[in-house]
């Protein structure tokens, strides 16, 4: 069946809002910061497009009141939830089909409380992106209660830095501007650094709407997926590592281990049905298969969905 491209977008927005996300809490080693650092953004909608000002630190977040700390070297991690608030563990941490690279980066600046996101000069400390055929860092997120772990590097200088963590889920982004950017900032204080200024990038400026990992379509044949973005930093390692995830290579050292992936098929197993307007069938999908409410309906070769 063939549909126009506005009715799936239509189509696809609306199964999406269920699925929605955003990365709300912040870890200092194994200790729970909870919501404390974070520039709250004001919804779980994805950020407008790659070049908008608002791919910096989403579209005008609550302020940070709050420092998190931690330590150069050390680890820290970024959660990530559909709902404000919602740290439930059996909840998805970002739902259905929206597969995409987890990425993380660090600015140094004077004041994280105040700095301006889009001044902010970036530098990528981690990255997760295709990790298996099918398998992506959102569902290394899903298989973590919504938690991505990085290493914050040792050589970065002591001080105050805004983390910006970033989900792109690529569901739709075949399409120009298909891509959906989730972001959210973290306001941090490093302690214990030393004396490396990495290379640095600016957002909006580091992507592009026609980037390999941006416009990219995630139903394709493909053995790789390019990450966007500059390679990530590694402190003594010059270039960073590269910047393609190898199908079947190991995934860089700052990302800790990942659990094998089940909740997409355990999600067909377990439940009745998917919800109204969230994916039910399609090339390669993996979820239910029924609708617990409404009728599964067929969009394209690619995408059926829940409808009433
Ligand atoms: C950041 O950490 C350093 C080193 O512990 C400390 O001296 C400084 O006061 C902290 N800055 C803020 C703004 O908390
Ligand atoms: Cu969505």
């Amino acid at each position: 069946m063939k549909v126009s491209t506005t009715l799936l977008s239509a189509l696809v927005a609306a199964s999406s809002v269920a699925a929605h996300a955003t990365f709300q809490e912040f870890w200092s080693g194994s200790t729970d910061q909870a919501g404390t650092c974070v520039r709250k953004p004001q919804n779980n909608n994805p950020v407008s497009s790659v070049t908008s000002a608002d791919i910096a630190c989403n579209a005008n977040p609550s302020a940070s009141t709050a420092l998190c700390t931690v330590a150069a070297g050390g680890k820290a991690s970024v959660e990530m939830h559909q709902q404000p608030g919602d740290r439930s563990c059996s909840n998805e941490a970002i739902g259905g089909n929206h597969d995409g690279p987890v990425i993380v980066y660090m600015a140094k600046v004077d004041n994280a409380l105040t700095a301006s996101a889009t001044s902010a000069k970036w530098f990528k400390v981690a990255q997760l992106g295709l990790i298996s055929k099918d398998v992506w860092g959102t569902d290394s997120l899903n298989s973590n209660c919504g938690k991505f772990e990085f290493t914050v590097p040792s050589c970065i200088p002591s001080g105050n830095y805004l983390v910006r963590a970033e989900v792109i889920a690529l569901h739709v982004a075949g399409q120009l501007n298909g891509a959906q950017p989730y972001v959210s900032c973290f306001t941090v204080n490093v302690t214990g650094g030393g004396s490396t200024q990495p290379p640095t990038v600016s957002f909006p400026g580091a992507y592009s709407a026609t980037d390999p990992g941006i416009k990219f379509d995630i139903y394709g044949s493909y053995t790789s997926y390019t990450v966007p973005g500059p390679a990530v930093f590694t402190c003594g390692g010059g270039t960073g590592t590269p910047v393609t995830t190898p199908q079947q290579g190991t995934t860089t050292s700052t990302t800790k281990p990942i659990t094998t992936p089940t909740t997409t098929s355990s999600t067909a197993a377990n439940t009745p049905g998917a919800a109204l307007y969230q994916q039910c069938g399609g090339k390669d999908w993996k979820g239910a298969t029924t609708c617990s409410s409404g009728t599964c309906k067929v969009s394209n070769e690619f995408y059926s969905q829940c409808l009433p």
